[in-house]
């Protein structure tokens, strides 16, 4: 279909000021009756369109009186009415079916239809699956929306807003409507019907506010959402505090619900969730699953501000969103914990799961230039790597900087639907600054390569650092400008302090840390009174999103790997010593860097004043897909027995000291949830699993004791997954155990069948087969989708990249099962086949050979899924 264009933006020609929809709501068919207060934007005589899809229009009324069939056209798309005036009132009645909504976008039903409930999802576009209307996020509305339903089968009605009145009708029938004063776009309408428990507490903003802080979810998991009330209420408390925004309604309701696309939604006053990242309780959830649900509860919230109450202009600006609230989500779980390692865990993310799409055929700008499906668009790169544009541009501010900036963008916009350039605008104005050199990171899609070049002189204590940066070609974007990159750097001595930095020029040294800000394609760096030839440590704390290309040796990389001040920059060196480790295993080469990884490590092993949760991070080499980018030519088989070359020699080197360490963790197990113990916990799983390698006997010993007597979910799966993966013979007997111990729990089997999607085995294909045919197995559900699926696809590239093809021929037959059930997670799913091109010839072929059979159907593809592969293909 034809791509929709940025440089196409028109502000719309209709807007309306009021939207009131009545909703008469049941199971197999809800009618819903919407009354829009139309007026005319600007001068234009555009006639009246509406977007609707999938609706049964039953009446049509324009300014009180009912409108012939040739007073208005019908098509797929929507509905045109030419007759319609500035001032005039709009009634229709439609009929959808929420029972035979698959794709869950718009109004659906979520579980079995006897006592499941019905909810909405409308962002990006499924408003128009509810009623016509104006689906555009520039058309801000006020809304008042009345409920209708069987009080027996829906006792609890919820839409956007404050409660404004509830009763009793005939029939058993019950009536609650919801005024929401604030104007919002569409894609932020909800509204949730069914039997549901709720759990509250009484919440008072700064401002002074009363807020009722509820959260509904169905009775068998209502004693699991006291974990995220208690984060919601830190999270408002923050937002207050760190950037002066208060809650603006007297209810703020959250409901959760297990067949969702998506991790949340943050309607109005309405956030929805996919009940994996709000509920929460000791036996089944894991301690990275508690700081998700902990982020993701935080980031609904935030959108108040960063997307509810400032808006986008449109889809393209859908970072703007995203990115700041992304940005805003990290610096909260940074003040919750610790922000060391909160640095690691997000920049390993961008690496696993945003480069590789920068460097792929998906590859596409922070704010893209057109798309086909904008539900194909909400990717880490518009996430992730949006969130880490904002953070250089508040680094750039400073925090106070920064503060003010986003002060004056909440005070210029509020009430707006905004865009990137706004933003820019607003935090340059507020501290006298021109910030749109940036723009160009949100237009230009691909990872930055800088290089580093040194040269000391000794006779003039001088040390020249040459930076240049060169960004690879993308699709549709063969020429790069270059970028200003913000590179945070300090120079080590010899003996492991910093050094004083001075740059040439300058009166006198200022500090040990220092921005450098590299906006040419090449620059010089000079610093003076340098008394050594200096070890240096660039791009600290991951200053931008780039990859540092340097030929750093394996000694000073261990000796960072030792020495470093900066968690982040500590860690990252230890990356780097094990991709050198691991490019000259996969050659076949000497060992040198990986005998110093293994040193440095050695060494960090017995330091006991180092964090255990950083230590776990340290230990852990890059993941088999990060590793897997740095070849021209990949063969997965070869880039797992490298990885294994690491881990066996890591294990073999801490030998003997592994089985103490992990005793010594194990004895202060406990199920509490503070720092410290999640911290010895996620070193314990790291030492269990190299022990499982050293000493497979013991390993699989005190892994089963551990399944046994575990104190919680973080301990059960972990030592599961040792047994699992080291092979054990006590595995099928543990799976079967954790299998029949939480039957029923849809979010511990999810965690059950993505543990055994990624088993890397040449086998792994005839187990996912296998485990399609377990009873609790439905392509329905999104989350059961992806942790079988796409736990197999992504996360297995051994089991997953057969030499024979298989099971990309396979994957293409689930792709069409599941594209006509769900579009959304089928175009998801397929990105898989994000990296076919880098593959080795044998395997690239299959891969061509399966995706091209499937875009021979592209005609009966969902736009979604035939987008992807589409582009996937070009
Ligand atoms: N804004 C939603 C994403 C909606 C996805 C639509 N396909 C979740 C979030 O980012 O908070
Ligand atoms: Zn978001």
């Amino acid at each position: 279909s034809r791509p929709v264009l940025l440089s196409d933006y028109r502000a719309p020609a209709w807007r309306i000021e009021h939207v009131e929809l009545a909703c008469d709501l049941d199971i197999d068919a809800s009618e819903i009756r919407a009354r829009l207060a139309l007026r005319r934007n600007g001068a234009g005589a555009a006639p009246l369109r509406l977007d609707g899809e999938g609706l049964a229009l039953r009446s049509i009324n324009l300014d009180g009186r009912a409108l012939e069939p040739g007073e208005y056209m019908l098509d797929a798309e929507g509905l045109t009415v030419p007759g319609a005036r500035d001032g005039s009132v709009l009634e229709t009645v439609v009929r959808v079916e929420p029972a035979k909504n698959t794709a869950l976008e718009g109004l659906y039903l979520s579980g079995p239809r006897e006592t499941g409930f019905l909810l909405t999802q409308c962002e990006a576009q499924g408003f128009r699956r509810i009623t016509y209307c104006l689906d555009r996020p520039d058309v801000l509305a006020r809304y008042t929306v009345t409920l209708r339903a069987d009080r027996a089968r829906f006792p609890v009605l919820l839409a956007n807003g404050n409660p404004d009145g509830a009763g009793a009708l005939p029939d058993g029938r019950h009536w609650a409507r919801f005024v929401d004063p604030h104007p919002k776009p569409s894609y932020l309408f909800a509204l949730v019907a069914g039997r549901l428990e709720h759990i509250e507490r009484d919440y008072v903003t700064a401002e002074g506010r009363a807020v009722k802080l509820r959260i509904f979810a169905e009775a068998d998991a209502i004693g699991r959402c006291g974990y995220a009330l208690d984060a919601l209420e830190r999270a408002m408390r923050w937002d207050e505090r760190v950037y002066g925004r208060n809650y603006d309604l007297d209810v703020f309701h959250i409901v959760a619900t297990h067949d969702f696309n998506m991790g949340a939604m943050e309607n109005k006053g309405l956030n929805i969730f996919n009940a994996k990242y709000l509920l929460a309780d000791p036996d089944a959830t894991t301690d990275d699953e508690y700081r998700q649900i902990e982020a993701v509860v935080a980031h609904e919230y935030f959108h108040n501000w960063t997307g509810n109450r400032v808006t986008c202009r449109d889809w393209f600006q859908l970072s703007l969103k995203e990115g700041l609230t992304v940005f805003r989500e990290q610096s909260f779980s940074a003040d919750m914990g610790s922000p060391a390692l909160k640095r690691i865990e997000d920049v390993s993310t961008l690496r696993r799961a945003q480069f590789p799409e920068d460097a792929g055929p998906l590859a596409h700008a922070v704010r893209p230039a057109q798309y086909c499906e904008i539900n194909n668009f909400y990717t880490a790169t518009v996430y992730e790597k949006g969130a880490e544009l904002v953070r250089m541009l508040a680094g750039r501010l400073g925090a106070d900087g920064f503060r003010r900036g986003t002060d004056l963008y909440f005070a210029r916009h509020d009430g707006q639907a905004v865009t990137v350039e706004d933003f820019l605008k607003a935090l340059g104005d507020a501290n006298g600054l021109d910030l749109m050199p940036y723009l160009d990171w949100y237009r230009q899609a691909g990872t930055p390569r800088v290089r580093a070049r040194e040269v000391y002189d000794a006779a003039t204590r001088s040390y020249a650092l040459t930076l240049g940066q060169h960004t690879p070609p993308t699709p549709g974007q063969a020429q790069k400008r270059p970028l200003p990159i913000p590179l945070r750097v300090a120079l080590f001595a010899r003996d492991g302090r910093l050094l004083p930095l001075r740059l040439e020029g300058e009166a006198a040294a200022a500090g040990e840390e220092r921005v450098l800000e590299l906006t040419a394609a090449e620059q010089t760096f000079r610093f003076v009174d340098v008394p050594e030839p200096p070890l240096p440590s660039l791009l600290r704390g991951f200053s931008a999103p780039v990859i540092v290309e340097s030929d750093e040796a394996p000694a000073d990389l261990a000796f960072r790997l030792r020495h470093e001040s900066d968690g982040y920059n500590r860690w990252d060196a230890g990356q780097r010593l094990a991709q050198l480790a691991f490019d000259a295993a996969l050659r076949g080469g000497p060992g040198t860097a990986l005998v110093a990884w293994c040193e440095a490590l050695a060494a960090l092993f017995d330091d006991a004043a180092l964090d255990a949760a950083l230590l776990a991070e340290l230990l852990t080499p890059p993941s088999a897909v990060e590793l897997g980018e740095r070849c021209a030519e990949l063969d997965p088989d070869a880039v797992h027995e490298a990885r294994e070359t690491l881990e066996n020699s890591l294990a073999a080197r801490l030998g003997a000291a592994l089985e103490p360490r992990y005793r010594a963790l194990h004895a202060q197990a406990d199920g509490t949830l503070d720092a410290a113990a999640q911290a010895r916990r996620r070193l314990k799983r790291r030492v269990l699993d190299l022990l499982c390698r050293h000493d497979p006997a013991r390993g699989h010993a005190s892994a089963r004791l551990q399944f046994d007597g575990a104190h919680g979910m973080t301990d059960r799966l972990a030592a599961l997954a040792a047994l699992v993966r080291s092979g054990a013979r006590e595995a099928g007997d543990a799976l079967a155990r954790y299998r029949r111990r939480y039957d029923g729990n849809a979010l511990a089997l999810d965690k059950w069948f993505a543990l055994q999607a990624q088993v890397p085995a040449a086998t792994a294909l005839q187990r996912v087969q296998a485990l399609m045919r377990d009873p609790a197995f439905t392509l329905r559900n999104p989350n059961r989708v992806y942790a079988l699926l796409r736990s197999y696809a992504q996360g297995n590239p051994v089991g997953f990249h057969r030499a024979d093809g298989a099971a990309y021929f396979w994957l293409v037959e689930r792709l069409r099962e599941l594209d006509a059930i769900n579009p959304s997670v089928a175009a998801r799913l397929a990105t898989a086949f994000n990296g076919w091109r880098r593959l080795e010839p044998v395997r690239r072929r299959q891969a061509q050979q399966a995706l091209a059979a499937l875009a021979a159907d592209a005609p009966r593809l969902s736009r979604d899924l035939a987008d992807i592969l589409e582009r996937t293909l070009a």
